[in-house]
């Protein structure tokens, strides 16, 4: 099928049953790829069929989708004129990650650092309006880069903005790691409803058609309903700051998906649709070990297993030494933003479960954080991607410098990254505090 799909053109004209077919040849052509290049694998594999949902309903050439952090973008590129060219992913002068609006008018935002999504979104809906024309703008994002606060700020600046915006929810319950928090929370109450699905609707068509007691009923079932809603989720949070809430609904499900984006097009105020997705969907060792398929090098597609082995990198020379010195120091404490694998602190949030903080893609939280820990006498150390305390400048300086709080910013990868040193301005940076 994949053979025979080069474009969305072509996608458009596929019924239900081939493009489970293709999403099936999709999944395959993406794991030899990156089994070979190494790159982001799982949350790849887990938005396929929403994927082809979205590109079926909306129209890339027009509508605006803005998927965040991006690194899940493979499946959209596929699609966009770029399936022969996924082939160069992490290659000297090969495609790019993440989207990129250079590389293709589809790609109409760049993104990268998580958490950007709604706000773009948001600025293009208003846009749109203001040159009265007629698009759709849509922010693809998920669950992880929803606890970031630029994601919580433009959420309250959309609800009281009546615009069409429509924010699509990529919850597979995972950030790299296991999603934490509060937001989180909120979440796991909202999966556990029953799922909207193609046949609700029709029991509803049916519903609709018996004259007078068919809408009467409607409103009825319709008033328990939020009744018990209102018994689990107190308050409902997404419709009490403003955003019409759709879901939660299967994101492996195309037609069911299909459905109802049909449904937010067509409406007139913000709405967020809340799909439930598999990381790692389709390839066993990715289910099993998402956190680690999350960004894979090469590997072999029998097995799941590296094909290099991993040598001593800083990370794990600072998270060993972290270790040692915190035996001897109860006044050590580690604060990471959602990276616990990626900055070597996994040794250590297993030994002091109470002394390791993970609080979410969150940098700027986790500095000023850190700050109250240094006030009040312990020792914060903070591990975080060069790329990604940008976010922090702000508190790095107001908060810890100005006030010269104790607090260990440890900053790694700040040098020129190898697979993936095209185009990425964001890796060759050097942060002096
Ligand atoms: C500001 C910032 N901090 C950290 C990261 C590193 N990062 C990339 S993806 C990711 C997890 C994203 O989780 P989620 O949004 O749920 O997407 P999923 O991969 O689960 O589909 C993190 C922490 C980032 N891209 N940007």
């Amino acid at each position: 099928m994949l053979e025979k799909v080069n474009n969305v053109d072509d996608l458009k004209k596929l019924n239900s049953k081939e493009k489970e077919v293709l999403a099936q040849d999709i999944r395959e052509y993406i794991i030899d790829i990156v089994s070979k290049n190494g790159g982001h694998l799982a949350s790849n594999l887990g938005v396929v069929e929403l994927t082809l949902a979205l590109e079926s309903i909306f129209d890339t050439r027009k509508d605006k989708i803005i998927w965040d952090v991006g690194h899940q973008t493979y499946v959209h590129k596929i699609l966009n004129g770029r399936k022969e060219s996924l082939k160069t992913l992490r290659k000297l002068n090969g495609i790019a990650g993440f989207p990129k609006t250079k590389e293709s008018e589809t790609d109409c935002f760049n993104t990268g650092h998580s958490s950007t999504s709604i706000s773009a979104a948001m600025g293009m809906a208003k846009a749109r309006d203001l040159k009265k024309e007629k698009y759709s703008a849509i922010a693809v994002i998920g669950d992880g880069a929803l606890t970031g606060g630029m994601a919580l700020e433009a959420l309250n600046h959309i609800g009281s903005s009546e615009t069409n915006v429509i924010v699509i929810l990529n919850d597979n319950e995972m950030s790299i790691s296991k999603n934490i928090g509060g937001v989180n929370m909120l979440l796991s109450k909202l999966r556990a409803r029953k799922t909207y699905t193609a046949s609700n609707k029709s029991g509803r068509k049916i519903l609709d058609k018996i004259p007078f007691i068919g809408s009467h009923l409607i409103k009825l079932i319709q008033r328990c309903k939020q009744g018990i809603k209102q018994l689990i989720i107190p308050k409902m949070f997404f419709e009490d700051i403003g955003l019409k809430y759709l879901g939660p609904i299967d994101g492996h499900n195309i037609e069911d998906m299909e459905l109802i984006f049909k449904r937010a097009k067509e409406l007139d105020e913000p709405v967020l649709i809340h799909v439930l997705t598999k990381k790692g969907k389709g390839y066993t060792p990715a289910e099993k070990e998402p956190d680690r398929f999350h960004a894979t090098s090469p590997f072999d597609i029998e097995t799941g297993e590296p094909k290099k082995s991993k040598g001593k990198d800083y990370s794990k020379v600072f998270g060993d030494k972290l270790v040692k010195m915190a035996e001897k120091n109860q006044k050590i404490v580690a604060v990471t933003a959602s990276m616990k694998d990626g900055t070597g602190l996994r040794e250590f949030a297993k030994k002091y479960p109470d002394r390791f903080f993970d609080v979410g893609i969150a940098e700027q939280h986790a500095i000023t954080f850190a700050a109250g820990l240094a006030k009040e006498g312990l020792i914060p150390f903070v591990p975080i991607y060069s790329s990604f305390y940008q976010r922090a400048y702000d508190q790095v300086i107001h908060d810890v410098c100005i006030q010269k709080l104790p607090v260990v910013m440890c900053v790694d990868r700040s040098g020129i990254v190898g697979a993936d040193r095209r185009n990425t301005s964001r890796n060759i940076r050097f942060i002096i505090f």
